[in-house]
């Protein structure tokens, strides 16, 4: 087993994983800006170190100080937690040639699913089913128009380097194609430092449903069921849950075994998210993520499986705790991302925490690194508290969290708990029909109704 695990982020995933550390009895180091001195995840780690200003690209982005923190504290592994440096291979590589584990997957399992171009490729040859588009990079104006004319309109232009919706362009007539097609690659070129970009047939109003898949790295592999993550704002996941409103049974087992059997091929180590685009009954592989993400919660809670801890087995080649037919999910979960926000424009709103109070109860989580008398700083993302709840039934879910709302203080700051009580009374929301476009129709018609 690791021995000490250094924890390079900060906020609630980093309180997140020391918290696994701490179950597993594995001494855990945390690292932090001069800007987060006074945070909750410095407060719990065994120790701490710190690696810089407050600017991420000086401190929590910084690999040289991350590394001199390592040595400093004697960490035999980092876990990365999410953004930052979770999915940056060469980080992989640089703690590996310092003979520090990364926990998470090979570098070029990273770098593999961090081009788009690849990772569909990978797919489509592994049997995931992929969204209809190019044969790989498009080259010249000449091959992507034989391409869409071949795909057919609307289609995007996405870039390779992209992902996470950075670097799209619709294009839904052929006289549009080659303005957008230079501007997608110029915009990509300053972005990346990657002009390349491929097509793909536009989806309209498909829902976003990601599956969660381990492999343990020797040819093993198990998925987790799905997320249905349709409800975003700008990109920004706002409201999550599992299992989704929309799949049975079979469908829910079929794509988890492609996604399983896929990861399995590829050997591939650690957790990692499978995004697909899901429209009239079928799913399109749009990109795959190799980071724990930040709604992970919703499928520990449906499972009882600490994925942390399953991420550190593995990291410290112990394989899984379970196999597939050992696990099963119970019940429905939710989760709300609240953020230092002010609706309605979603502008940060840091500063001091006057009183925070968390709800509690039966199926009720709060993930948080907030306490009374903190300031939230104004330099990373405002994501502050998860709320998440899990009840026998979808019903009951909602339910606890209309009621956990209302529990829940957050005093000092603006945020984007409000927003939720609007959710859970729409009509949409209740059916479970919402698709990724709705959330951002449902605001402007509310905001319009006062
Ligand atoms: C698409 C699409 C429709 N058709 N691709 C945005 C994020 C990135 N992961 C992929 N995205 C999309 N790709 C095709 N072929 C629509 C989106 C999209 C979206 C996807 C998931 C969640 C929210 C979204 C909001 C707008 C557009």
């Amino acid at each position: 087993m690791l021995k000490k695990i250094l924890v390079a982020n900060r906020g609630e995933i980093a309180l997140r994983v020391i918290r696994a550390c701490k179950e597993l009895k594995i001494a855990s180091v945390a690292v932090h800006s001069t800007a987060d001195s006074n945070s909750m995840h410095v407060k719990m780690a065994d120790e701490s170190v710190c690696i810089g200003p407050p600017k991420a690209s000086d401190s929590y982005l910084n690999i040289p100080n991350i590394i001199a923190a390592c040595e400093i504290a004697g960490a035999d592994s980092v876990h990365p937690g999410y953004g930052f440096l979770s999915e940056n291979p060469n980080f992989a590589e640089v703690l590996s040639d310092h003979k520090i584990i990364f926990i998470g997957p090979s570098a070029e399992h990273i770098r593999l699913m961090g081009d788009k171009v690849s990772a569909k490729r990978t797919m489509t040859d592994l049997g995931v089913p992929c969204v209809p588009g190019s044969k790989g990079i498009v080259e010249t104006i000449e091959q992507a128009e034989a391409s869409a004319k071949q795909i057919g309109y609307p289609v995007i232009i996405k870039a390779s380097a992209g992902g996470g919706g950075r670097g799209m362009k619709l294009v839904t007539q052929p006289k549009e194609l080659s303005e957008s097609y230079h501007a997608a690659k110029t915009e990509a070129e300053s972005a990346f430092g990657n002009d390349e970009v491929y097509l793909e047939k536009y989806l309209l109003n498909p829902k976003h449903i990601e599956i969660q898949i381990f492999g343990d790295g020797f040819g093993n592999a198990i998925h987790l069921g799905e997320r249905d993550c349709s409800i975003q704002r700008r990109h920004q996941k706002v409201l999550e849950e599992a299992p989704s409103t929309v799949l049975n049974e079979k469908q829910r087992k079929e794509i988890g075994l492609i996604c399983a059997q896929a990861i399995a091929k590829l050997k591939y180590a650690g957790a990692g998210t499978i995004e697909f685009l899901y429209s009239a009954g079928n799913f399109y592989f749009i990109e795959m993520n190799t980071r724990i993400q930040v709604e992970h919660p919703i499928t520990e809670e449906i499972f009882g499986i600490d994925l942390v801890k399953e991420q550190i087995r593995i990291a410290s080649k112990q394989g899984l705790s379970f196999k597939q037919e050992e696990v099963n999910f119970i019940g429905h979960s939710i989760e709300c991302r609240i953020n230092a926000e002010k609706i309605p424009n979603f502008t940060a709103s840091p500063g001091l925490i006057n009183a925070y109070h968390a709800p509690g109860g039966l199926g009720v989580r709060i993930d948080s690194a907030l306490y009374t008398g903190y300031r939230v700083p104004p330099y990373y993302d405002s994501l502050i508290c998860k709320l998440i709840v899990h009840g026998k039934n979808r019903k009951e879910a909602i339910a606890k969290l209309e009621r956990a709302l209302k529990e829940l203080i957050i005093d000092g700051v603006d945020t984007t708990a409000g927003l939720f009580d609007l959710i859970l009374k729409s009509d949409t929301f209740l059916k479970g029909t919402y698709d990724i476009v709705w959330l951002e129709n449902f605001l402007n018609e509310t905001s319009q109704a006062k």
